[in-house]
């Protein structure tokens, strides 16, 4: 059985997508990080960078429980537990994990920078808006140019690259417009069409709804960008 330890945005979609394309066992348990909980000493055991998604699996490696942070990660461990959306080829498994490194390592920090400044920042800094913005585009023309001959990001095969990017394209504030990346769209729109992509999106979105902007008051705004998270660095925790 698959904990996971979640909240519907970008990346916990992706995994929300995985589990239900894969339709392995799962229990969902919801980390609402507007009232901390990611804070919580139990979520920081196994979560030591006080984010969602993490996930304790059961039944992991040998029969013994094993628990996974960062989604990368999480999607990793999963395509290996189920044999799905990894191929096993090098040469096709090395262009999956590069497009999802893409994701982890560019597309996600820098359009969670574009939505901070665009919607949450309580300050409007010219520069920043301009800056994430002008890399918000320029990331997805990658994108656009990479699915303009090819079907899916990897191996023309759909796979956990493309469920990696997929909910981070979900219109939220980036300030691309999807309409100027047509074969963006095109994967976007297909892909939206699953199934398993729609159920995902269903999860915890009574508590906050996919591509809407989280509810924040002004005490989730201070868990999120002020003295909690500051102090955060001064925890003693055992992960
Ligand atoms: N690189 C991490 C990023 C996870 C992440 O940024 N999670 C955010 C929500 S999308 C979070 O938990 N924020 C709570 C906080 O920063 O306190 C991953 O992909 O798992």
């Amino acid at each position: 059985m698959i904990h996971c330890y979640s909240w519907p945005t970008p990346n916990g979609i992706k995994i929300h997508t995985m589990l239900e394309e894969t339709g392995v066992e799962y229990e969902i348990h919801g980390i609402d990080i507007t009232k901390g909980d990611q804070f919580k000493p139990s979520f920081l055991k196994f979560s030591p960078n006080n984010k969602m998604p993490a996930i304790i699996d059961t039944d992991g490696p040998g029969g013994k429980p094993i628990s996974v942070f960062e989604s990368g990660a999480i999607l990793m461990y999963l395509a290996e537990k189920t044999g799905k959306f990894m191929p096993k080829s090098p040469r096709q498994r090395i262009e999956v994990i590069q497009w999802l490194m893409f994701q982890m390592g560019g597309l996600g920090p820098m359009l969670g920078q574009a939505n901070f400044w665009r919607k949450y920042s309580p300050v409007k800094v010219p520069y920043a808006l301009t800056r994430y913005t002008n890399e918000a585009g320029r990331l997805y023309n990658v994108l656009d140019n990479r699915l303009r001959k090819h079907e899916y990001l990897a191996n023309d095969k759909y796979s956990i690259a493309d469920m990696a990017v997929w909910p981070w394209i979900i219109p939220y504030f980036q300030g691309v417009k999807l309409d100027d990346y047509k074969n963006l769209k095109r994967w976007y729109l297909e892909i939206e069409m699953r199934p398993a992509v729609q159920r995902g999106l269903k999860i915890l979105a009574e508590r906050q709804a996919p591509g809407k902007a989280i509810k924040m008051d002004k005490a989730a705004k201070e868990k999120l960008y002020g003295k909690t998270q500051r102090d955060a660095y001064k925890r003693k925790v055992a992960a």
